[in-house]
């Protein structure tokens, strides 16, 4: 039986195709500085937009045609909606997929009951990943649907909550481990505050340390080998998260003692909320060695939520896929389209059309970028800026070897400091837009 029987296999038809059901520059098998795309991009479809999204908005219910629903949240609905993901993502052909515990399979009335439905279900994609050789990106738990987590998850002030949402957490790595899930995700839902006056901010901060510790002795314990990502976002639901950006999230994984066990997971539209671009957290974190995987989407800078828009802006795609390749690849990683398809997009050909644009805008970024590597302009131009440093009194303050009495008798035998030159910002964007076609 087909969910999508209007659709064929998408392909790769070239950049001139007028075909709105086939790519026109990702083609999996290009080979882009010695790689495939395939390989480069390890693009994941979102299971809880794509395949549980609605189309509800604060304004009103949900409107998206999903024939294969039958209305119940049942574990017999679930195991078909599994076969409507495959089908999807098989046709589409992305590698990899993402998904949340509660995505998948309902909750139940008990842990017990919930872990149960949760197995059914995990045997069905374990199937359809055996017979697609669809693999598992990242597992994730979530924490903050049911309302028990409404004060948070690890930060609740119920420390029966914590019990609850570390016993999920155990739960999801387990299945990840067993569906070879090479990522896991923590993002962290409710964990933060609305308001001060009821809040022990340093005693919440101390339990998501101790929740993440205990996850990382977990994933000891049962030989888990995937990477731990940690995914950053300053608001929504709460008016505060702890997780809020690059840097507040380096500062809280080495204050608990957790900076070696993490990368990062990085999202477009949290970068923006956090009044950052996305180049500048993805550079944040590759600068640290810390740039693990990607939540591929973007939001709309007239609006102040999360919209999880699909990517389609080539500049964020080069300036992304840019910094990638200076880093040798996303490793584990890959990129998840953390995406859904607008209230107004609501027939099922509407998921096929925002993932081919999706990718496509990638392929292109991953094209052009390579080709600014190629030129090397931007890596000559800032070798060149730094080069005070490479040698003489530079290199002496580098290596640790000056001090302050030192810097002073140089300068006061120099008497001033050399000229600067030019910062260029505006050639640079010219070079840049001369590879943007
Ligand atoms: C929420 C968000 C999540 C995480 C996984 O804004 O991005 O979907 O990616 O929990
Ligand atoms: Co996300």
């Amino acid at each position: 039986m087909s969910f999508f029987p209007e659709v064929k296999k998408i392909s790769y038809e070239g950049p001139d195709s007028r075909n709105p059901l086939a790519f026109r520059h990702y083609n999996e098998n290009e080979i882009v500085e010695g790689k495939s795309m395939k390989d480069h991009l390890r693009f994941a479809v979102s299971y809880w937009h794509t395949f549980r999204g609605t189309g509800n908005d604060p304004f009103g219910p949900g409107c998206a045609v999903r024939p294969w629903e039958d209305g119940t949240d049942s574990v017999e609905m679930a195991i078909k909606r599994v076969s409507v993901a495959f089908e999807f993502m098989e046709k589409l052909g992305v590698p990899f997929y993402c998904f949340h515990d509660r995505d998948v399979a309902p909750e139940g009335k008990t842990l017990a009951e919930s872990h149960k439905n949760l197995d059914a279900v995990v045997a069905a994609l374990a199937k359809e990943q055996q017979r697609t050789g669809i693999h598992l990106l990242w597992g994730t738990a979530n924490l903050f649907s049911n309302p028990r987590y409404v004060h948070g998850a690890s930060t609740s002030c119920n420390a029966d909550v914590f019990a609850y949402a570390a016993c999920q957490v155990k739960k999801m790595l387990e299945v990840t481990k067993q569906l070879g899930g090479v990522n896991y995700v923590f993002w962290g839902g409710r964990e933060g505050y609305m308001n001060l006056y009821n809040t022990n901010l340093r005693r919440e901060l101390d339990h998501l340390g101790r929740f993440l510790h205990l996850a990382v002795d977990y994933k000891k314990k049962i030989g888990f080998t995937g990477q731990f990502l940690i995914e950053p976002k300053p608001k929504e639901p709460t008016t505060h998260q702890y997780d809020s950006d690059t840097a507040a999230c380096m500062a809280f994984l080495r204050t608990y003692n957790l900076a070696n066990d993490f990368k990062f997971n990085l999202e477009t539209n949290h970068a923006t909320l956090a009044g950052h671009t996305m180049f500048h957290e993805a550079m944040y974190a590759s600068a640290y060695g810390m740039l693990g995987s990607i939540d591929a989407n973007r939001g709309d800078l007239l609006l102040g939520w999360d919209t999880d828009q699909f990517p389609s802006d080539l500049y964020l795609t080069a300036q992304v896929m840019w910094v990638v390749l200076n880093q040798g690849g996303l490793g584990s990683g890959g990129l998840n389209f953390d995406a859904k398809v607008r209230r107004e997009s609501f027939e099922p050909i509407d998921l096929f059309h925002a993932h081919i644009g999706a990718m496509d805008s990638f392929a292109q970024g991953l094209k052009i970028a390579a080709e600014i590597r190629k030129d090397g302009v931007f890596k000559d131009f800032i070798q060149q800026r730094y080069a005070s440093w490479d040698s003489g009194i530079g290199a002496e303050i580098e290596s640790g070897k000056a001090t302050l009495e030192s810097l002073e008798t140089y300068m006061l035998a120099k008497g001033n400091s050399n000229a600067n030159t030019s910062g260029r910002q505006e050639m640079l964007e010219n070079i840049f837009n001369r590879y943007l076609r």
